[in-house]
């Protein structure tokens, strides 16, 4: 048998795998990991300038194309603690990411020698597994074991950490025999999905709610092929924005507190069933229970049996991965079709349309500073239906989901539950390894855009093209706009006169000086009216120099962005559009 370094049999397992895109950073205690990818040479790395931009890439790489595992790399003690955000991110969505940590040699595990901390202990709560690899012989086993888990039922991250020795000890072991171990997904049973279309057709208002579960399984086809049989509309979650086209008739719009369409939560307030597919009920989308269970019947379908129940009891439950719940879907309501069986969905599916041609929020202002609607109507002008977003959190965010539209899975890459500030940068990044040819567009407020600043160093030097839209309101604006509840606008205020760039004008950050000084290409928009030349000229510089190019518009400080604590309470800060004109790019037209 083959003998080589637990290093290098690990390492040979990620190829085996089919995992050989990493990010990360060395240090001392993971060099013998790092020796052993040097020697293999078929691993690509990304060396980031911060290990939890490392994480974050590996998020945005495993995000964007289906069957991706990201990997992050770090040494002992601090690294495995700053990549502990990316695993919360990653197994709040169901991400699969691979962390892997280096460590102090086992005899000294318990030394308090230097950078030597319990990672496992630390990382436990946020993924599917965190293991201390104690014995080098089972390095192998670990690896083969990591990768079964988090391809299995519901995906998401590990994090393998491997003392020096253990590392470095040779072992035996048959690359030419590994086999990955098999993937176990639960399937749903053709009784089962004929219950849930039954009680479905007894219905008068039927909606889908479609979750990121059925972006996971690579799914959406059948979503939508479902969705077009039964003549029923479908809500995304923002997880699973794109899963159906956002001009889709029966794409009904997002339902929820804060990212979310008139038109979604005044659909969803009208129907009377909803089957939810690869969902979790996230309480940003449901809000108060009340208000969304009443007067509906619930199906949930879901990967996972214990989040059957976890929010809200349903009417019936689905242990189910999506796609094999789909395809059975598809194929009895394709028999019921043939036995005319099914109802006639017209009005309500009119009746949906004509809320979303109603119900559209104004974009068109003229004002400077800009307001965020508008820069988000030209970014629907600029960028074609091949755009892919990257997201995190704050007004930009809330706002972009309001206002962008989506018109293919993956494209609306965003970070739904943990939502850590500086998430987009290196995520933004993670996406552009994975796909260099897409279009990749990031939207940031300037708080999330200065937490990973330090990461754009990192398009440069690797030369990955993408824009970034920095929506700069000199505040941390979302928790401004929720201190309002409290009275007070405290610590919140991010301006300041910068006596380096008088042109800021009390602004504060020059965002253009510092991304020009990482190596990038920087633009700063004042007038509304600038804003598609600046796309444009964005576009051409990207081009040009191949490193991420920003585009700062300066905001007017002060833009309450639509929310509430209810979804039949979403509080309006600015009128409805009422012509075509007050809202351009809508995609349902109003005139
Ligand atoms: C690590 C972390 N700390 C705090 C928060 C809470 N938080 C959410 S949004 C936000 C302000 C965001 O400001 P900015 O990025 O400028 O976006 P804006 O809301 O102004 O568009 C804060 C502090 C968070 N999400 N993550
Ligand atoms: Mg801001």
């Amino acid at each position: 048998m083959p003998r080589m370094t637990a290093a290098d049999a690990a390492v040979k397992i990620l190829e085996l795998e089919g995992a050989i895109q990493a990010f990360g950073l060395p240090g001392a205690a993971i060099n013998p990991v790092y020796a052993a990818m040097r020697r293999h040479g078929g691993i690509k790395h990304t060396l980031a300038r911060h290990v939890e931009g490392a994480s974050h890439m590996a998020e945005g790489f495993t995000r964007a194309t289906a069957g991706n595992i990201g990997i992050c790399i770090g040494t002992s003690g601090p690294a495995g603690t700053d990549m502990i955000t990316g695993l919360y991110s990653a197994s709040a969505d169901s991400i699969p990411i691979l962390c892997i940590t280096g460590q102090a040699p086992v005899a000294r595990l318990h030394k308090e020698d230097f950078q030597a901390v319990d990672i496992t202990a630390i990382a436990a709560p946020v993924t599917k597994w965190a293991v201390t690899v104690l014995e080098a012989a089972q390095v192998p086993g670990v690896f083969q074991q990591a990768f079964h888990l988090m391809r299995s039922g519901r995906p998401g991250p590990v994090l393998i950490d491997l003392p020096f020795d253990v590392q470095t000890t040779e072992i035996e072991f048959d690359p030419d025999t590994y086999a990955p171990l098999p993937i176990y997904k639960p399937a749903a049973t053709k009784a089962q999905v004929t219950k849930a279309l039954r009680m479905l057709i007894e219905s008068e208002r039927p909606l889908i709610v479609a979750g990121g579960g059925i972006i996971n399984a690579d799914a959406s086809t059948l979503l939508v092929e479902l969705a077009e049989t039964l003549n029923v509309p479908v809500i995304p979650t923002l997880m699973a924005w794109g899963v159906i086209p956002d001009d889709h008739p029966l794409m009904a719009g997002m339902v929820g507190l804060q990212t979310s369409h008139r038109y979604g939560n005044a659909t969803m307030l009208e129907s009377d069933f909803v089957l939810g597919i690869g969902n979790r009920w996230a309480n940003r989308h449901t809000g108060g229970l009340d208000v969304y269970r009443r007067g509906r019947t619930f199906v949930h379908v879901d990967i996972e049996p214990t989040q059957i129940g976890r929010v809200f009891p349903p009417d019936f439950g689905i242990v189910s991965d999506a796609k094999a719940a789909l395809e059975l879907f598809v194929e009895v309501a394709h028999e019921m079709v043939a036995a005319h069986e099914l109802p006639d969905y017209g009005v309500w599916t009119k009746d949906c349309q004509q809320r979303k041609q109603t119900l559209q929020r104004r974009t068109h202002f003229d004002d400077v500073p800009v307001k965020p609607q508008r820069v988000y109507e030209e970014m629907n002008r600029a960028f074609d239906r091949n755009t892919r977003y990257v997201s995190t959190i704050g007004l930009s965010q809330i706002a972009g989901a309001q206002f962008l539209h989506v018109y293919a899975p993956r494209h609306w890459i965003n970070c739904g539950q943990a939502g850590p500030l500086g998430w987009t940068i290196p995520a933004a990044l993670g996406v552009c390894v994975a796909e260099p040819e897409a279009t990749v567009v990031a939207l940031s407020g300037d708080y999330d855009f200065q937490f990973m600043i330090e990461e754009l160093a990192v398009g440069a030097q690797f030369q990955l093209p993408y824009i970034h839209v920095l929506v700069n309101n000199a505040y941390l604006g979302l928790i401004r706009q929720s201190q309002r509840g409290f009275e007070m606008d405290y610590h919140v205020q991010l301006a300041f006169d910068n006596v380096n760039s008088p042109e800021m004008n009390g602004y504060g950050v020059d965002h253009v000086k510092v991304a020009e000084g990482l190596g990038c290409k920087a633009l700063r928009v004042l007038d509304p009216a600038e804003l598609p030349e600046a796309f444009a000229q964005a576009k051409k510089l990207m081009a040009e120099h191949r490193v991420p190019v920003v585009v700062e518009v300066i905001l007017e400080r002060v833009t309450n962005i639509s929310m509430g604590v209810e979804i039949d309470a979403v509080v309006e800060f600015e009128e409805l559009a009422i012509r075509g004109e007050d809202a351009p790019t809508a995609v349902a037209l109003l005139d």
